[in-house]
């Protein structure tokens, strides 16, 4: 006979070593919204609110939204919001039952209830993972202000904020704080300027009011959290003794660091392993330019070499030759004062946990926006300073590979990027011109500096012509040998 699904009544039958809340769920205050509650929320933001609640302070449940897809909400439900966060790491294996979201609505489906949940008095937080591309608006297309519509735009968690923010106003109500936990640069700022570009079509009283009020910490999120597969939840399930449609798979480590602008209150995340710092800057290009950065590399090398996982990836001799060779350019862009080398080394052991499979295709996903921060940022800074930029533009032009649709081994990849269609035709022309036409991800001192376009073009001729394993390891001798491209 199958196990039951995990619910509130079961949590005093949980399989041997796995945790579960031991707090009053029922009495628990929604003081924050989350919007977009993916697997990277239910596995780092949601348990630092479970920690919160079990130590004692039960004002910091989460009110989860769902903007594009009910899947998440009809999972969640049937369970009472109830799932599990497996820690793996080798052999090492953990299991905790995770309380802190309460309920989960998917907006579409009812607009209002989630500007209501908005407003809430309780509501002191807005909290969101909407991905790089939710950050994004076509000029021109705002909608006429009714909740309805909203769910068809292209970011609807902007109009739902920028609504509700209105509302607040309206009754002189204070805006709650907006948390972005979304891998961008100053994360915080550019959630700032979106909203009030949407508020200031909507009256700039309404937006001059907000620039003053309105707060929007930074923020650096970090941990690894790959789509869950099948046998993933089946080994879960085993775990716990319960059926969890909505469990997660994650390593141990995991960091949050945060501006501390909470003008309405906030969890005392600190207690809980949240570093409050005045100016999150130089932990957010570390993490960026350093994790993701790498992580792109290896998403689109392991795409085009057919790897599958970027512990696949990692144990390729030339990719470990060149992860030193790329930090230690991506280095000379950083102020951090934290030891390099050792965070260096942690990465290498983190992209080594082969237990976590984690897919080199959903890192590749949405490339385009995330260039940007990981890649183009520094190439230009090192360009400036005249450093080498060569293992940054070797970066761009596997991209450039990857965008032709087809592994080294003859298979097709599946670009999946809301610019796909048309990065996919300037790739085929195989013209590095054409592709660095894009304003969105090369900015002007990329476009016209002719320099940097003849380093990609050649790296990218020579993938092209003989594969990414022997570019890379032509890179890393000429690299070694100190000689230009
Ligand atoms: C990854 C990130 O998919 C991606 O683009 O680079 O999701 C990465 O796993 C997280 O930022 C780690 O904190």
């Amino acid at each position: 006979m199958s196990a039951s699904h995990l619910d509130q009544s079961g949590l005093a039958n949980l399989g041997p070593g796995v945790s579960a809340p031991r707090y009053d769920r029922s009495t628990t205050k929604c003081g924050i919204v989350h919007l977009g509650v993916g697997n990277f929320h239910r596995a780092h933001q949601a348990v630092y609110c479970d920690d919160v609640l079990e130590a004692g302070d039960l004002n910091w449940a989460i009110s989860g939204v769902s903007l594009r897809s009910p899947n998440v909400r009809n999972d969640l439900v049937p369970q009472d919001c109830l799932y599990t966060v497996c820690e793996r790491d080798g052999a090492q294996k953990t299991a905790r039952v995770i309380g802190s979201i309460m309920e989960v609505l998917f907006a579409p489906e009812n607009p209002h209830r989630v500007l209501d949940r908005l407003n809430s008095p309780a509501t002191k937080i807005v909290s969101l993972t909407i991905t790089e591309k939710g950050y994004v608006w076509p000029e021109g297309v705002y909608p006429n202000w009714k909740a309805e519509t909203f769910c068809d735009q292209a970011s609807p968690a902007l109009l739902f904020i920028v609504e509700a923010l209105w509302r607040r106003w309206k009754i002189q109500a204070k805006p709650f704080t907006l948390l972005s936990c979304d891998n961008l640069s100053s994360n915080g700022p550019t959630l700032k300027q979106a909203v009030l570009h949407l508020a200031s079509d909507r009256d700039p009283k309404f937006s001059s009011t907000l620039e003053k009020q309105l707060s929007c910490p930074s923020t650096t999120v970090d941990r690894i959290v790959p789509r869950p597969s099948s046998d993933d939840r089946k080994s879960i399930n085993a775990l716990i003794g319960f059926q969890d449609a909505a469990s997660v798979v994650t390593e141990p480590f995991s960091q949050w660091v945060i501006e501390d602008e909470f003008p309405l209150g906030r969890p005392a995340w600190q207690n809980h392993g949240v570093t409050f710092v005045e100016d999150v800057g130089p932990y957010e290009d570390m993490k960026l330019r350093f994790l993701n950065g790498a992580h792109t590399f290896i998403a689109l090398f392991g795409q085009l070499c057919d790897l599958e996982h970027v512990s696949d990836v990692i144990t390729e001799n030339q990719v470990d030759q060149f992860l030193d060779a790329f930090w230690s350019q991506t280095s000379k862009t950083l102020t951090v004062t934290i030891n390099l080398a050792d965070y260096q080394r942690d990465l290498k052991s983190r992209f080594s946990n082969a237990s976590l499979k984690h897919r080199t295709a959903q890192i590749a996903m949405d490339t385009s926006q995330k260039l940007p921060q990981r890649i183009i940022a520094p190439i230009l800074e090192l360009d400036r300073a005249g450093q080498d930029t060569r293992p940054h533009s070797f970066v761009v032009a596997l991209w450039m590979a990857y965008l032709l649709g087809t592994s080294e081994s003859g298979k097709g990849i599946n670009i999946d990027d809301p610019l796909a269609d048309q990065l996919q035709r300037r790739a085929q022309s195989r013209e590095i011109g054409r592709f660095v036409e894009i304003e969105s991800i090369f900015p002007a001192e990329f476009r016209d500096n002719p320099q940097l376009i003849l380093e990609v073009a050649q790296l990218f001729a020579q993938i092209a012509s003989i594969g990414a394993g022997p570019a890379l390891s032509d890179l890393l001798d000429q690299l070694k040998s100190g000689k230009a491209a």
